[in-house]
């Protein structure tokens, strides 16, 4: 045990040199912070990728390729930070064949590109949804003008085209996101209704989507992805009754993904029961869009529009600690294999613009200044005493 332990120590400050030179770190203030046994450190060194070699867990973040690349501190908090990425929006349908049968790997082809030269692993988001379907296909991810055959026919080619194109670079794909509401009832979206028209199951294009991922790509591991799966409820209780039935039919699913769109206004889940049931079946598990939006101040200069500021210490203090209870009910599980934030800064978070008066939903500061959270993850990645995973 003493021996592991001063290994991890000895890797963790190998990578500290190989991957974060000290300027690349250095805080505006360049002060120091202990955060765990016997460590004096910079604002944000080591980094959250080097403290977690610790668990072996992975953690990532949701890029905005329309930043990385040409915002050099977005792009340097992505490439130091974090070791593994997932697009969040360059491989929806919508962004790679917005006109039908011509693709557009572009952005999605840079993002893997970085990934490789940071040597960080990429979750690929996401193969079958609901929303942000072509509008060649779908404007409201109910309707179409393809005949129900044509709609299983286009899914098949979609999913298979586009797990070729990635093959082998993919490692984790969220290969059906959000098929269920939130009263568990399966969300009737063109696909379903396309197989409920044939005749067939009506979730099993869902089934289908991870075989056809699987024979395109044997080795990625295949995940469902949802959100308020962290609350043992209706939808929670729905999902896991599904993913038993997937597993007795042999489907190919490695995994269920947690989103994590948390909100200081509804209490925290039962997270850490959540994630050990699906373990318990034999599936890994991921936290996959992590953040935790709040109430913030109005802008004073700008009627009408909001700060990224929390409105009232409590509310910080209560957003702080759900991201360290996430990232601990992660750390406890040992099938729990990454831990994915969802954006970089509370500038470029999706928060704002779909809940009016919330946000401040992230790590990272309007300026790109690490916030108290981030420094909480940190500690939680040095000082919790959590499971290996191989
Ligand atoms: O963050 C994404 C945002 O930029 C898009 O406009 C939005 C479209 O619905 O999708 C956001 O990401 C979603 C993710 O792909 C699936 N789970 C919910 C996320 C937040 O809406």
């Amino acid at each position: 045990m003493r021996i592991r332990r001063s290994l991890v120590v000895a890797a963790l400050a190998a990578a500290t040199l190989a991957v974060a030179p000290a300027a690349a770190f250095a805080s505006p203030g360049g002060g120091t912070a202990p955060i765990g046994p016997g460590a004096h450190l910079t604002a944000t060194q080591p980094s959250l990728r080097v403290l977690s070699m610790r668990s072996g867990l992975k953690v990532g973040t949701a890029v905005n390729m329309d930043l990385y690349g040409s915002d050099a501190a977005y792009t340097r908090i992505v490439d130091q930070q974090f070791n593994t990425v997932t697009p969040e929006n360059v491989m929806k349908w919508q962004l790679v064949e917005p006109t039908q049968g011509t693709y557009d790997w572009a952005a999605a082809d840079r993002l893997v590109a970085g990934a490789r030269a940071h040597h960080q692993l990429v979750r690929g988001h996401t193969l079958v949804w609901h929303n942000q379907l072509p509008s060649w296909l779908s404007t409201d991810g109910v309707t179409t003008s393809f005949s129900p055959q044509q709609v299983r026919d286009l899914l098949h080619k979609h999913v298979v085209d586009e797990v070729t194109h990635f093959r082998g670079q993919i490692w984790q794909w969220d290969v059906v996101n959000e098929a269920f509401n939130d009263d568990g009832t399966p969300r009737q979206d063109i696909f379903f209704k396309a197989y409920q028209a044939l005749g067939l199951d009506p979730l099993g294009y869902i089934a289908d989507a991870f075989r056809w991922a699987h024979q395109a790509d044997p080795h990625a591991l295949l995940f469902y992805n949802d959100y308020n799966l962290e609350f043992t409820g209706a939808k929670s209780n729905a999902v896991y009754a599904f993913v038993q039935q997937l597993q007795a039919q042999h489907v190919p699913i490695a995994g269920v993904g947690f989103q994590g769109h948390l909100d200081t206004q509804y209490g925290f889940p039962d997270l850490q029961n959540n994630l050990q049931r699906f373990a318990a079946l034999g599936l890994k598990v991921a936290l996959t869009e992590v953040d935790v939006r709040t109430f913030v101040q109005p802008d004073p200069a700008k009627p009408g529009s909001y700060t990224d500021i929390p409105l009232t210490p409590a509310l910080q203090a209560t957003q702080e600690s759900y991201w360290t209870q996430t990232l601990q009910a992660c750390l406890a599980v040992k099938q729990c294999i990454s831990y994915t934030v969802w954006g970089v800064a509370d500038s470029n978070s999706w928060i704002p613009g779909v809940f009016a008066g919330e946000g401040a939903a992230l790590l990272f500061d309007d300026s790109l200044q690490p916030k108290p959270q981030y420094q909480d993850l940190r500690h939680v990645l040095w000082t919790t005493k959590a499971p290996r995973r191989v």
